[in-house]
């Protein structure tokens, strides 16, 4: 069985963060590994605190985990402050993992903000190198890129600028802005078109983080990044489509939609 890793917050909710990646994980026969970064009180309708671990008992969860069952493949979700971002990135100086894939979280579907501009220039300018695949949604993308994306040539224009900060491989993600499910996945030489089905939704807490946990779950199993973001993005949109329909406000998925 092969092993990733999400370093991430826990959303008591359950349908984002890392409890939607141990269930991503789960359901791609992979053994799901968690660094706690950060714990978040949070439902569908909104974010109410957020309380992050101490520098000491993150070093040590990198510690425990590459001291002994090393993931074929890892996620990163919410980062917490620079204090944290910064021990992440000595720690990947360190491990050198392999397989990194960078959801660069910023905002909660209900559109609170998730990183203050302090650690965002710290998490923008020494962090996103490492991604292997960097997964951005439109919203992160504009912010990080600091221009708009108001068309699909914009969408493409985000992409090269964040290989150019760094990033090996971006899944530059339309979603749904573009009356359309399409996505880019650029590798730094190719535009490949991802064109999924456009689902009229408001299931959709925690779909980011269900697909960055899919394409690392899928890379650990040994696909291709093509092939891993491709069926990420297939098994995203069926936990989307086969949704719950629970809480008030975004509902999660269904990430178990293929268990009878
Ligand atoms: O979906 C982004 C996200 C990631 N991680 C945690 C969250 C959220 C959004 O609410 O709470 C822990």
């Amino acid at each position: 069985m092969n092993a990733v890793l999400t370093i991430a917050g826990s959303d008591c909710s359950g349908g984002s963060g890392l409890e939607a990646d141990l269930k991503t994980f789960t359901m791609h026969n992979t053994f799901g590994m968690v660094i706690v970064l950060s714990v978040v009180a949070v439902n569908t309708k909104g974010v109410y605190g957020f309380s992050q671990m101490s520098a000491d008992i993150v070093q040590k969860q990198y510690d425990a985990v590459f001291g002994d069952i090393v993931p074929k493949a890892l996620k990163t979700g919410l980062m917490g402050t620079s204090e944290l971002i910064k021990i992440s990135i000595d720690n990947f100086k360190k491990y050198k993992p392999q397989n990194v894939v960078i959801d660069p979280v910023m905002f909660a579907k209900s559109g609170a903000r998730l990183i203050n501009d302090e650690d965002f220039k710290l998490y923008k300018n020494e962090f996103i190198q490492y991604a292997d695949i960097l997964t951005p949604n439109k919203l992160e993308s504009e912010l990080i890129c600091g221009f708009e994306i108001n068309n699909l040539e914009r969408l493409k224009d985000s992409a090269k600028k964040l290989i150019d900060l760094g990033a090996k491989s971006v899944i530059a993600k339309g979603g749904k802005y573009f009356d359309k499910a399409l996505d880019y996945f650029y590798d730094g030489k190719d535009f490949y078109e991802l064109e999924g089905k456009l689902l009229n939704t408001t299931n959709d807490h925690g779909a980011g983080c269900t697909l960055s946990a899919a394409i690392a779950a899928n890379l650990a199993n040994g696909m291709s990044k093509l092939d891993a973001v491709t069926k990420a993005k297939l098994y995203t949109q069926n936990a989307m489509e086969f949704a719950p329909n629970l809480g008030e406000g975004r509902g999660p998925l269904n990430h178990m939609f293929n268990l009878k």
